[in-house]
């Protein structure tokens, strides 16, 4: 039979109601529904608007066109494990535009909000100051991974310096940084934004190791000298001693940041700032290759207060190709790791980051240097191809 105006009505009009008022209900949740790309958050307003969160936060990556399968298998984890409960939005950054492709395949895995932004042209590229010659005669002669890109060095920097100032990230309290092709293997069950913001935790880590260190030949004395200038701007209660030593500087040791769930007043503050400042006019994310990682973790070192970092211990990681699986999870519990195959737990720069804690945390209990086994030592440079 024909729609037809005559058809709806009278008494079938009302015998049709509840069937046009499903179809209404129906077509509104799947509109609700359907996948939104690229709404931006604009106010924090909108964010407080948002009930299902009780903190700001984000995931975040910067990440190129060419990684999105990588990224796909990232996304995928992390909703199986995490994001399907809590629905954050996700930010994703480039230093050129995404193709529709790459919007489209991404947004596909999640109901999340999905951001997509770019880069402008101070925060992705070479300043003004750095002598291109000299910086030209190291690329051709750098002996360390990645020692002759210039895009890799930008990436660096951008990480270092201004991804926490990017406008898409502005309204934010808390990030957790991903990558391509990083996998999750355990239900996370709680809100680590939340865990960390009940506690006044700022910066969350997983892995530790030691950096390349002909990539950071000159940070520790820079570093040194900035402290030298700020003295007032360490914290009493600094975990300086896991990264430095009296009589060796700077052993290397850093937490890894493509995993890092970070309260973002802390890259937002003065202090911070002027940290970078300092190191960019220095030129050595160019002259040597400094990473944002090593510069993260000295800067978490320095300003904060040693309970204000959490070693998220509990939650199995994988970044190619360093596995950080909670011991016994392979014959228990919700994570599919194996943690026979987990090393970095018992390295070097994690057993030494729990002794100076514990010594600065609780000065009155003996520290364990002596009797405690200082580990492996994990470097960055046994895990390269
Ligand atoms: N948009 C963009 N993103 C980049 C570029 N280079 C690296 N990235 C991203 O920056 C992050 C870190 O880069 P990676 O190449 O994984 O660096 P890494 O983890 O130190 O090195 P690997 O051991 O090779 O993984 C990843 O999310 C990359 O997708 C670039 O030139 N453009
Ligand atoms: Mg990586």
């Amino acid at each position: 039979m024909a729609c037809s105006a005559r058809y709806f009505h009278r008494r079938n009009f009302w015998k049709h109601l509840p069937i046009l008022i499903i179809g209404v209900l129906a077509g509104y949740l799947v509109a609700y529904n359907r996948p939104r790309i690229q709404q931006p958050i604009a106010t924090v307003a909108e964010y407080n608007n948002m009930p299902q969160h009780s903190v700001r936060a984000a995931i975040v990556a910067l990440v190129r066109n060419s990684d999105l399968f990588g990224l796909r298998l990232a996304i995928r984890q992390i909703e199986d494990r995490f994001n399907r409960k809590f629905q954050y939005p996700y930010i994703f950054l480039n230093d050129v535009p995404f193709t529709e492709e790459f919007k489209q395949g991404v947004q596909a895995l999640t109901k999340a909000e999905v951001q997509f932004g770019q880069l402008d042209d101070e925060s992705w590229g070479i300043p003004s100051w750095i002598d291109l010659d000299k910086y030209e005669q190291v690329k051709q002669t750098a002996q360390y991974p990645h020692g002759n890109k210039d895009s890799y060095r930008k990436m660096c920097r951008f990480q270092a310096g201004y991804l926490h100032r990017h406008p898409l990230l502005q309204y934010l309290e808390y990030y957790w940084r991903i990558e391509p092709d990083v996998e999750y293997y355990c239900d996370i069950e709680y809100d680590p934004f939340l865990f960390m913001k009940q506690r006044g935790i700022k910066y969350g880590w997983n892995i530790a190791m030691t950096e390349f260190m002909d990539t950071i030949k000159t940070l520790w004395n820079t570093t040194s000298q900035f402290i030298n200038k700020n003295p007032h701007l360490v914290a009493d209660r600094n975990m300086l001693e896991w990264l430095v030593d009296r009589d060796s500087g700077y052993g290397g040791c850093h937490f890894w940041s493509n995993f890092e769930i970070v309260d973002l007043s802390f890259y937002q503050s003065q202090a911070y700032q002027q940290y970078f400042d300092y190191l960019d006019k220095a030129g050595g994310f160019f002259y040597e290759r400094w990473g944002d990682a090593p510069i993260h973790s000295l800067a978490a070192a320095m300003f904060l207060d040693a309970s204000e970092i959490h070693y998220f211990n509990d939650i199995g990681y994988f970044h190619p190709s360093v596995l950080s699986c909670p011991k016994g999870a392979s014959k228990q519990g919700t994570c599919v790791c194996d943690d026979t195959r987990s090393f970095v737990q018992d390295g070097h720069c994690t057993v030494r980051y729990k002794q100076v804690r514990k010594k600065v945390l609780e000065p009155g209990e003996p520290y364990g240097v002596h009797d405690v086994h200082s580990g492996p030592v994990i470097m960055a440079e046994a895990y390269v191809g």
